[in-house]
């Protein structure tokens, strides 16, 4: 009699433990496949070509937010100062814009937020350079492998 209770106890355990991961691996795959036809919607291209203002600037509003830039293609003059200014979308997640192309001018990162930061550089060299949101929540996939990616594509 001292030994049947615990093995009974052991029994239910095991039982309740087998339901409990039936349930957490249908949550699971309900999120990766939720996931993936966010990250599939995400990837449209907008590009924006800038124009030269009156001031001698180029100037591009970027907004980003779950997960996406736009415009995620930006076409900048060489040596033309320029003028970022990025706005976050959306209320919990935090973004950041970065690139990371110092021989080419363009080196910063900068964090994203709902009334908008400003950056100023000057594109110095043509070519394609990918910015990115590098923020990632744990083990989840990061932000850029979600769409929060895109290229600056600087021209003579
Ligand atoms: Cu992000």
């Amino acid at each position: 009699m001292g030994s049947a209770l615990p093995n009974f106890n052991a029994r239910e355990v095991l039982r309740s433990m087998r339901r409990n991961i039936i349930f957490l691996s249908v949550i699971i795959a309900t999120c990766l496949v939720s996931s993936a036809l966010f990250a599939e919607e995400a990837k449209k291209e907008v590009t924006f070509v800038a124009e030269v203002n009156q001031e001698g600037k180029q100037v591009v509003e970027i907004t980003g937010g779950e997960y996406y830039f736009e415009p995620n293609h930006i076409v900048l003059k060489v040596g033309v100062p320029t003028v970022f200014i990025v706005k976050r979308t959306g209320y919990m997640v935090p973004h950041n814009i970065k690139i990371d192309q110092p021989d080419a001018g363009m080196s910063f990162d900068v964090d994203m937020s709902k009334s908008g930061n400003t950056i100023e550089f000057t594109p110095t060299k043509a070519g394609t350079y990918p910015f990115i949101c590098d923020k990632k929540l744990l083990f989840f996939e990061s932000h850029k492998e979600k769409g929060m990616d895109g290229v600056i594509e600087v021209v003579e």
